[in-house]
This record gives C-alpha cells, sequence and structure tokens, in this order.
C-alpha cells in the first residue's frame, strides 16, 4: 500500500469518528457509507470554494439550465472517478475490509426525473463541469423521486421512492438564501410619479429554499452547482390562523403549501393541465431566476447588461414561465421599460424542443393560470398582443388561443434560440411542425443533436471496455471522447477483437448473475442479449419487439429444430401510473415471459426477461452486457433518443428504424455496421390517409397469427387481457405502424443472426462502433451550445 492510499484511510478512519461518532468495529453500513461521503465531500468542497471565487473575479458569463427533472443517478462513485482517486479509495477500503462497491449499491438514485429528458440534464451538467463551461443546474428537491416499480402477477404495482430517507451527502442547505414565491390575489395598479405601476396584492406566499449539490469536473479541480428548490409554508401565515383559533385549517395550508415539492409527475411526454404541476412549474422559475438577479446585483453588475453576463436555458417548456418571470421582475421590481426589459429577456432565454407529439405539448387553461399567476398572465397577454401587432397572420402562432396558453409558443417567442435534439427532429420542427414560426425567425432555428456522458456510460458503467481502451489506444478519449476513432485501425485485429469477446462475456456473466438472483430465470451468457430498455410507450415499440417474439416462438414450435443462436430478450421500463396500454404491455412482455421461459420444447433457444424497476444504476448494469441495442421506434416520433448512443459506446449492434439520432448513428458507423429496418419519414408522412393495417393483417398469416394469440386464448385463459391491445392496433389502424413495419423487422432479426453467427464480423462491427461513439459524447454537445446558443467560454 502506497503513503497515499495509508493517508486516505487515516482519513477515513478520522471521518468515521468526527461525522458519524463510530469506530470501524462498530460501524454500520449507513457509517461507512456517510463517512465516506464524508470525506469527499471534503475534497470537493475545496475546489468548489476555488471555482466559484474565479468565476466571480473573472466576471465569467454564467449559464443557468433550468429543468423540472435532474436524473441524476448515484453519485458517489462517479464523484471518485471525476476527483481521481476512486482506485486510491478503493484499495484503501479493501485494507479496512470495506467494498466500495457495497457502499455504492447502498447510496440511492437521486431518481429525479423520469426518462431521457431529465438524464439528459444530468449529462449536460457533467459534461460543463468537465469542459469547463460555467454552466449550473436549476430544479426542484423533490421529497420523493420517481416512482419505485414492482411487477406482482406480470403487473406493474406503483412504490412510492422517498429517497431523502438517508440523509443526503451531496447537499448543502442554504435557507439564508431562501426566496418568496407568490401565487393568487390580484394586481392593483396605480401611477407613480406619473408611472403606472403593478401591485401584486393579497397573495399567498410560500418560502423557497435551495439545495445546492456540487457537480464535479473530470479532473480539472472545477466544481459548478445544481441548485435544487425546496418549500416551507411561510411563518407568519401559520400565525395568524393558529392565534384565530384555526388550528387544523392551518395545518391544512401549511402542508398544502409544501404539497408542491413532493412528488415529481411521472408521464413522460404527456402533458396533464394540473393545478399542482403550475405551481411547480412557477416555483421552480420564480425561485430561480429571483437567485440568478440577486447574485447579479450582490456583484453590483448592471441590469441592462443582464444577457451579457447570464444565459438561461428553459429543458422543453416546463420552465418557460422564465420569461414572464424575467420580464415581471426587470419591469415591476427594477424599474426598466417594457422595450428594454423585453430586448433583456429575450436575450437571455434560449429553448429546447424534446418532442413533436401533441399530447406532450404544453398548454394551460387561462382560467386557472390567471387565477394562480395574476401578474405573470397579465404580462403573456401583452407579449402576445406586441406579437399580434407585429405579425400579420398569427392563426398558429399566437401564445394565447382557444381559452390556452401554448407555452410552445411563448418559449420561441421569447427566445434567441430554438433547438431540437437531432438532425430530423430539427428538420421536422423546421418544415412541419413549426413551419410558421420558422418563416418569421429563421435564424432562431438550430440542431444540437443530443449526446451522452460518455465517463459515466464508458469509464464508469464498463471499466473492463474502458481499460482496453484505454490500453489500446491511451487514455486520451477520456477528456477528448472523438479519441474513440482511433480504434477503428483496430477492427480486424484479431488479439484486440479477442479480448473485447472476453470483456463482453464477462458482462454477460455478471447480468445473467444478477438476473438470476432477481428474476429467478437462469439465462446463457453465450446467448445474444437482445436488449430493449426505456419507457414504455406505445411509440417506442415494446410491441414490435414482444411481437417479434411470439412469432419467433411459434416457427420454433413448428420446426424444432429451428437452427438460430440463442438469445435473450431482455426488457425493463416503467409505464406512466395512468397510461393505461403501457401498462398492458408490460403485463403482455411478462405473460409472453411465462409462457416461453417454461417451455420445454422450446429447448432454451429464446429466453423472456422482464427486470423490475428500471433506473440509471440499473442501466448501468445492462447496457456493458448487450449485445443487441433495440431503437425501434416509429420513424419521425423519437425526437433523438439518447440510449441508443450509449449502447453503441458499449460495444452492442444498433436494430434501429430511421429515426432520431438512429440516422446520425447510422452515418457514423456506416450502414454496415448497424441494422436498419421499417418505413422512413417521407413514406410515414406519405402513407398518413391511404395506409389500411387491415390488408396486412389479413394478408400476412404470420402477423394474423400473432395479433389473434393475442385474444384467442393462446398466451392466457383470460380472453380480455390484451383484448384492449389488440384492438387498440386495429381501431387505430395501426397508428405505430407496428404491423406495417413487421416484415421488416423480422427480416432485420433474421439478419442478426446470421451476421453473430460470424462471430469475427461480429467483433469488428462491435470495433467500429465504439470508435464511431465519441461524436456522441456531452462533451461535444455541450461546447456546440456553448459557442453556438450561450456565447460562453469552454475548454
Ligand atoms: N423526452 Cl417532451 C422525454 O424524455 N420526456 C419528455 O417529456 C419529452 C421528451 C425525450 C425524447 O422523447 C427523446 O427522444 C430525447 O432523446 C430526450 O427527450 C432528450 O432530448
Amino acid at each position: 500500500m502506497n503513503i497515499i492510499e495509508n493517508e486516505f484511510k487515516q482519513s477515513y478512519i478520522r471521518s468515521l469518528k468526527i461525522t458519524r461518532g463510530k469506530s470501524l468495529c462498530n460501524a454500520t453500513t449507513l457509517d461507512k457509507y456517510l463517512a465516506l461521503c464524508n470525506l469527499i465531500r471534503e475534497y470537493i468542497f475545496e475546489n468548489w470554494v476555488k471555482t466559484n471565487e474565479i468565476y466571480e473575479e473573472n466576471s465569467e458569463k454564467q449559464v443557468y439550465y433550468f429543468s423540472m427533472e435532474f436524473l441524476m443517478g448515484k453519485l458517489l462513485v462517479s464523484n471518485l472517478i471525476n476527483l481521481g482517486i476512486k482506485d486510491i479509495c478503493e484499495n484503501a477500503l479493501k485494507e479496512l475490509n470495506i467494498s466500495l462497491n457495497e457502499l455504492e449499491e447502498f447510496e440511492d438514485d437521486m431518481g429525479l426525473g423520469n426518462g431521457g429528458l431529465g438524464r439528459l440534464a444530468a449529462c449536460f451538467l457533467d459534461s460543463m463541469a468537465s469542459i469547463d463551461v460555467p454552466g449550473h443546474g436549476i430544479g426542484i428537491r423533490y421529497n420523493y423521486g420517481f416512482f419505485k416499480q414492482k411487477i406482482v402477477n406480470g403487473y406493474q404495482i406503483e412504490h412510492p421512492d422517498y429517497w431523502l430517507e438517508k440523509e443526503n451527502p451531496w447537499e448543502v442547505k442554504r435557507q439564508d438564501e431562501a426566496i418568496r414565491v407568490k401565487f393568487y390575489g390580484n394586481v392593483k395598479m396605480e401611477y407613480k410619479d406619473n408611472k403606472l405601476v403593478f401591485i401584486h396584492q393579497d397573495y399567498e406566499s410560500v418560502l423557497a429554499i435551495p439545495y445546492d449539490v456540487p457537480i464535479v469536473g473530470y479532473k480539472n479541480n472545477k466544481v459548478n452547482t445544481l441548485r435544487l428548490w425546496s418549500v416551507k409554508a411561510e411563518d407568519e401565515f401559520d400565525y395568524h390562523m393558529f392565534s384565530r383559533g384555526e388550528y387544523h385549517r392551518a395545518v391544512e395550508n401549511k402542508l398544502n403549501a409544501e404539497a408542491i415539492c413532493n412528488t415529481l409527475y411521472p408521464d413522460d411526454s404527456h402533458e396533464k393541465g394540473k393545478l399542482l404541476r403550475l405551481k411547480q412549474e412557477y416555483f421552480l422559475v420564480c425561485a430561480g431566476v429571483k437567485s440568478i438577479v440577486n447574485q447579479y446585483k450582490k456583484l453590483g453588475k448592471d441590469l441592462t447588461q443582464f444577457h451579457k453576463h447570464i444565459a438561461i436555458h428553459i429543458n422543453d417548456t416546463h420552465p418557460s414561465l422564465a420569461i414572464p418571470e424575467l420580464m415581471r421582475i426587470l419591469i415591476d421590481e427594477e424599474g426598466l421599460g417594457w422595450d428594454q426589459a423585453w430586448e433583456i429577456t429575450k436575450n437571455t432565454i434560449s429553448y429546447t424542443n424534446h418532442t413533436i407529439m401533441s399530447e406532450a405539448l404544453e398548454k394551460w387553461d387561462i382560467n386557472l393560470f390567471k387565477k394562480l399567476l395574476p401578474r405573470i398572465f397579465m404580462i403573456i397577454e401583452e407579449i402576445d398582443r406586441r406579437f399580434r401587432q407585429e405579425i400579420k397572420n398569427t392563426k398558429n402562432t399566437s401564445i394565447i388561443s382557444d381559452n390556452n396558453i401554448k407555452m410552445a409558443n411563448l418559449s420561441i417567442i421569447g427566445s434567441h434560440s430554438v433547438n431540437g435534439v437531432a438532425q430530423l427532429h430539427t428538420e421536422i420542427l423546421k418544415k412541419k411542425e413549426l413551419k410558421d414560426f420558422y418563416i418569421i425567425y429563421p435564424n432562431k432555428f438550430n440542431n444540437k443533436t443530443n449526446g451522452i456522458a460518455h465517463r459515466r456510460w464508458l469509464l464508469k458503467c464498463n471499466p473492463l471496455l474502458a481499460d482496453l481502451i484505454s490500453q489500446t489506444i491511451g487514455t486520451e478519449w477520456i477528456c477528448d471522447p472523438i479519441r474513440l476513432v482511433d480504434l477503428a485501425k483496430f477492427k480486424k485485429d484479431s488479439y484486440i477483437k479477442e479480448k473485447l469477446d472476453l470483456v463482453k462475456r464477462n458482462n454477460k456473466l455478471n447480468l445473467s448473475k444478477l438476473i438470476s438472483r432477481k428474476n429467478s430465470i437462469n439465462i446463457d451468457p453465450d446467448s445474444i442479449f437482445d436488449v430493449q430498455i426505456k419507457r414504455i410507450h406505445e411509440y417506442k415499440r415494446q410491441t414490435l419487439n414482444i411481437f417479434n417474439v411470439i412469432h419467433l416462438y411459434n416457427t420454433i414450435l413448428e420446426n424444432p429444430n429451428l437452427d438460430i443462436h440463442p438469445r435473450t430478450f431482455i426488457f425493463s421500463g416503467k409505464a406512466a401510473p395512468g397510461y393505461f396500454m403501457a401498462k398492458k404491455i408490460i403485463k403482455l412482455i411478462n405473460t409472453v415471459a411465462d409462457k416461453i421461459n417454461n417451455d420445454k420444447r422450446v429447448k432454451d433457444k429464446i429466453k423472456v426477461v422482464f427486470m423490475e424497476d428500471y433506473s440509471v444504476s440499473l442501466a448501468e448494469k445492462i447496457i456493458p452486457a448487450c449485445d443487441v441495442s433495440e431503437q425501434i421506434s416509429t420513424t419521425t416520433k423519437e425526437a433523438s433518443g439518447t440510449g441508443n448512443m450509449k449502447f453503441m459506446m458499449n460495444g452492442a449492434i444498433t436494430i434501429a428504424t430511421l429515426d432520431g439520432a438512429n440516422i446520425e448513428i447510422a452515418k457514423a458507423v456506416g450502414e454496415d455496421n448497424i441494422v436498419l429496418f421499417g418505413i422512413r419519414a417521407k413514406e410515414f408522412y406519405d402513407l398518413q390517409g391511404s395506409y389500411n393495417c387491415l390488408d396486412i393483417y389479413n394478408n400476412d398469416l404470420r402477423v394474423k397469427k400473432v395479433l389473434d394469440s393475442l385474444v384467442n386464448g393462446f398466451l392466457t385463459q383470460d380472453h380480455l387481457e390484451f383484448e384492449p391491445l389488440y384492438s387498440s392496433i386495429i381501431k387505430n389502424n395501426d397508428q405505430y405502424f407496428i404491423l406495417k413495419d413487421f416484415n421488416s423487422y423480422i427480416n432485420a432479426q433474421n439478419k442478426i443472426d446470421k451476421l453473430y453467427k460470424n462471430k469475427d464480423k461480429w467483433l469488428e462491427m462491435a470495433v467500429v462502433n465504439i470508435a464511431h461513439s465519441g461524436i456522441f459524447s456531452s462533451d461535444n454537445t455541450i461546447y456546440e451550445y456553448a459557442k453556438e446558443i450561450w456565447n460562453v467560454s469552454c475548454r
């Protein structure tokens, strides 16, 4: 053991003593875990203070990334890696008979997000800190994160995720920086010194309390901040009621007020128009913007130059009230005129659109809105009025219409940049969904293809592969992911390919063990691991995947000697609690799994596994073990996808539709190194109106057999169980083109089987995929945001 490890050991024992009051021999897992976190905090805080000093001294422009979701996962090991002390720590702990792995397992996931959008925000924080962008997250500290999923009899059951049960060692509460947030009431207008002023009165207010989480850059001594806001009822309003003897109402009011931060809405890409959600959105924006303005003024800077020092980015429209809120502060509190405030606001704010699906587009009923946020409503009305005055035809572009406020329209009008998240998505925004806006503001629109934090999604989650890569091409790729391309030279190198095969086999063995523990299913680590893990959604087409499995099962029953390489189909993902069809899809997967896994006639040629409670940390275990990455959404529907990037980076071969970032992945690796299938965007649009899915159902016997098996008792005695899935396809004329793409998908799957049988070719494809995954690091994405949207410094 070297000196540094020895020092770490001593410091750790000291930390146990002074932060937990324990010695090693009577420390529990909680003590051991918290003592380690507390020690690491010390290292982090040193750099946190220094980073903030540098930002202030150099007066650097700061970026604030506003998001209702930050799906951070676990922080312990990622912090160790970024500090550059993981090995030291791991070895020192080993000396003390403590397993770092076990402590990592003990940590709760910070699951403050639903899926892609929230995880993107987390990846962006990692990259901003690591490439020296002065960029911070602003979010909500939900008491309950994304629900925990249990599978009971094949059905999803939701349980609360109380992630704060153990104290959270990664946050610092700063109640002295609380912000007052006002709801309801009315606005009085009066003239003061010949100027019209707006006074918000008779409001109800709550306090927003910030909790700061340090975001550690990779070995660059930079530590940025994720500021999460929690809520506290105002003491005085309790006090008045208590003194009037209205005890119960006072307590009720307090609980009501504090409900704002209780739970994350679990409906991914689906907007529900609920009052509490609107409260959450305004709460985030009001507290976030005000604290930025406070800090800005504290530094003595001139408010008219605000946009030159501050960039505010809104992650989808959820934080779009930042626009009227900044206007309100500049006008009502700082006394600026409308035009000047408007220029500052537009130049401060930029907006990312993450979907074109109409059910996800946020709109608020004006009556509900006006009541909750009277002053903000007035400002939105005025923005809309001025827009209508300036633009002639505003049929699709006005902010207020049909008694609704359209948040995407507000976001576009009130910002200087609007971006989509993959090339196809941005093209669809410009040419179709937001065409009328593109005509008005051609220069606002731009593309920023999503990316992933390659340090978490390769270096951390797949250490064996990371080591192999570093031994082969050096370690530059860790800070400069494009360098992964140097691996391409080795695609014919049998030594490297053999090693890669061993790494994959090892990861598959580990996952097999986990599946055996969790699902009590024994799977063959030498089978093809075919994986679809993501939110359960009709457009993501888990149904198409399971239809192929049923078809394959039918084929094996007809031909027991079918020559295929054994395959394990792995699924994981959560359905929104109120999404009936998605829950049926989970039940269908589990029903098919039960039937096939227990049918001796299948002779282990195929197995189906549904892993419960999908999360960031579970993804970190599944992805390194994957051979086939399922990215099979209906074309035009998946704005980008980011799981697709994680899989290719870990050497999986993608089976994909030409949708979202799949198209760019195909371009990067070449069509020989990905398996594409299905209709393309043009055909998708051309087919609208002319397609009839019954033509396929009646003419393709395989399709008929699969669909009928949902309702004829083949899968389950209960003929009604899957009837809704069956009839939704038929009644909605196969809205997601499952039947349309079926044949093409089956052929693609057969192609995968053939390719895998040539192991040498397969490994070559895997090398090419890893080599070309570097462009999908969020470091690159953030680099482009920094240069082209935010105009801030970076490495
Ligand atoms: N996305 Cl609008 C979400 O995860 N949640 C949402 O509410 C919306 C979008 C996803 C989108 O479906 C994926 O295609 C993207 O890759 C991801 O956002 C990040 O941009």
